[in-house]
């Protein structure tokens, strides 16, 4: 009795993201620790684009991230438009140790996000890296600063190699892009 009445109110979504940023600034880890709870130390730069699945359950709602892991490599600029299409949202991410990486979200990514994508969606603005102590270039208010002025939902520092905040990056991502699409969880 109660499975059936929990399986009339179970919603289902599907929802495209893109994760950009310069090159090495840990997207294809801050996936991979997302959807594996994995880090590889030796991981290969990116070639193309990598597409992962994960499955995220909150309270009567199942949604479905597919996730486009974009090269960095300006190669790939033409094809962009495709990595883009149909996407609900972005994680545009820094390297905490690297100042122009964050300069770049403004410069390029975003401005590429925009030219690409017709409805905005949600977007938020990530710190990586947070592990590197002593290497910090980017203090944390350069980055809430930054969120503040592109209108990024949110704003979070993330280590991909310890796994810190990476669920509540994606979680905040995904309230977001629900709430965006009117759906209260
Ligand atoms: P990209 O997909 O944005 O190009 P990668 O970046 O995920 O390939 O990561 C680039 C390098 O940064 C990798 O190192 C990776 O291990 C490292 N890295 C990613 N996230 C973190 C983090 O949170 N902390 C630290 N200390 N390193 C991180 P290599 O040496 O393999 O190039
Ligand atoms: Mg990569």
């Amino acid at each position: 009795m109660i499975k059936e009445e929990e399986s009339k109110d179970l919603r289902e979504f599907v929802f495209k993201i893109v994760i950009i940023g310069d090159a090495a600034v840990g997207k294809t880890s801050l996936i991979n620790q997302f959807a594996e709870n994995s880090f590889s130390e030796d991981y290969k730069p990116t070639l193309g684009a990598n597409i992962v699945r994960k499955d995220v359950n909150l309270n009567n709602t199942k949604v479905r991230l597919i996730m486009w892991d974009l090269a960095g490599q300006e190669k790939y600029r033409v094809v962009r438009s495709m990595y883009f299409q149909g996407c609900e949202g972005a994680l545009l991410v820094y390297d905490v140790t690297r100042y122009h990486t964050l300069e770049n979200i403004n410069n390029k990514w975003l401005r590429d996000y925009k030219k690409h994508v017709k409805k905005m969606g949600a977007f938020i603005l990530i710190g990586n890296k947070t592990d590197l102590k002593n290497q910090v270039a980017v203090p944390t208010e350069k980055g809430e600063e930054l969120a503040k002025k592109i209108k990024a939902s949110h704003f979070i520092e993330t280590s991909a190699k310890l796994g810190e905040n990476i669920e509540m990056a994606f979680s905040l991502l995904v309230n977001q892009i629900l709430s965006n699409n009117g759906v209260i969880i």
